[in-house]
């Protein structure tokens, strides 16, 4: 357990040397105007951005970026695999059931572990996301399956084992979180697709190849499409699972898990609210900013995570027709929560800030108010009253309770719980 949590610790929280940390060395650049067509027509007004900018900037991310997530619908099989009534001391009742992407018996599967606060009455709001070491590394609970897909940890050779069960508990506070009425969602984002580059033979992806295909072409989606793929039917199953609100499913992740998450709430409007903690380069961050980790870096240490024509934008961010907070502003008019933490300045924190504050106009331009602060807020100062929360907290790279209680408070307001 400790050998996975130093594997994961040091993937999450390293700072490279030879990259740019310094504030004063970002060079000037010029964001695109989210509000501005790409032929230069000004957008003027709501009906404007639903029906002509917004498709055009979520083509742009999916032709340039993440690459397009294919349209085939594939039929779902689940399969209940156990409930349990008095789970966590009888705060929540725990399901775990297996999600089939599609009819073949040896289909690729998910498993979603559910956690439904008992005593509350009425269907629930739910926080989903992934997690990245396998749902038995997200509790000490000896009852959760432990996952078969390929894992992060050379340790026992890229196979999950009972050792690492709990390992991530930290980043889940289940207890705290059912306390205040909400249900927990999670699955292993290797389930989707297994995080190396492995020429794309494994995961979801080859489901839907066209005959003699082995690869997806330059604008078809990488890992991180996959990923948000998988959110996306996970919520298919959330919305036949009656103890939940579907319509209140808050969709949340951390690092690149936080990247996949504000692709898939872009692309699903299904998702009530959507949340990025530290997601950094590829995420909330902005990438014109030249802080922190790269394009050209990611699309290195990372070239599974984005589509082949991503590739063209290393070291060349000022000629992407795109840049994140455009991403964010695909959320609008849904509430947008983006967190970062001050000793994670490979995620760019304030690239984080000014890539929420970039989607602010589309925001007001859809009547809602946006993010009500226009300065980087003081550290463990949240913004939480507009459409638009932000916080930076002290600390490193990683998912904390603090960062939790801000989330839930900013969904009980949206909520009016
Ligand atoms: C880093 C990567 C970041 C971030 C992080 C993570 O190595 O450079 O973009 O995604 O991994 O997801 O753990």
């Amino acid at each position: 357990m400790i050998i996975l949590l130093l594997l994961i610790g040091t993937a999450l929280s390293a700072q490279p040397p030879g990259f740019n940390y310094d504030e004063a060395k970002v060079p000037k650049y010029t964001l695109p105007d989210p509000l501005v067509m790409a032929d230069g027509t000004p957008v003027k007004d709501e009906t404007m951005w639903r029906k002509q900018r917004r498709p055009e900037i979520l083509g742009l991310f999916a032709e340039q970026v993440y690459g397009h997530t294919p349209k085939t619908r594939l039929k779902l099989r689940t399969e209940t695999l156990e409930i349990d009534k008095g789970s966590h001391g009888g705060l929540a009742t725990r399901k775990q059931v297996r999600v089939w992407f599609g009819p073949a018996a040896d289909a690729p599967f998910m498993d979603l572990l559910i956690y439904l606060p008992n005593g509350v009455k009425g269907r629930v709001p739910a926080f989903l996301g992934l997690n990245f070491g396998g749902n038995h590394t997200t509790q000490p609970d000896t009852e959760i399956r432990v996952t078969k897909s390929w894992v992060r940890s050379k340790v026992n050779n890229f196979q999950a084992s009972e050792k690492d069960r709990g390992a991530e508990a930290s980043l889940w506070p289940i207890d705290m979180i059912l306390k205040r009425g909400y249900a927990v969602i999670t699955a292993y984002y290797g389930d989707i697709e297994p995080d190396f580059d492995d020429g794309y033979k494994n995961g979801v992806q080859p489901l839907f190849y066209k005959p003699g295909q082995t690869r997806p072409e330059a604008n078809e989606w990488g890992s991180l499409g996959e990923w948000a793929w998988g959110l996306s039917r996970a919520l298919d199953v959330l919305e036949k699972e009656k103890a939940i609100d579907s319509s209140k499913v808050v969709l949340h992740g951390h690092s690149r898990l936080g990247k996949a998450a504000l692709w898939a709430g872009a692309q699903d409007e299904r998702f009530a609210i959507v949340i990025s903690n530290d997601s950094g380069e590829g995420g909330a961050a902005l990438a014109r900013r030249r802080f922190g980790e790269t394009t050209a870096r990611i699309n290195t240490s990372f070239p599974h995570w984005f589509d082949g024509n991503f590739k063209q934008y290393n070291d060349k961010e000022d000629s992407m027709p795109v840049d994140q907070h455009m991403l964010l502003a695909l959320i609008a008019p849904r509430p947008l929560y983006v967190n970062s933490a001050v000793e994670d300045a490979w995620a760019d924190p304030r690239g984080e800030f000014l890539g929420a504050l970039g989607a602010d106009p589309v925001y007001r331009l859809l009547g809602m108010p946006g993010l009500l602060v226009n300065e980087h807020p003081a550290v463990e100062k949240p913004s939480l009253d507009g459409t638009i929360g932000y916080h930076i907290r002290n600390g490193k790279h990683d998912v904390t309770s603090y960062d939790w209680t801000q989330w839930m408070n900013f969904a009980d307001r949206h909520f009016k719980k």
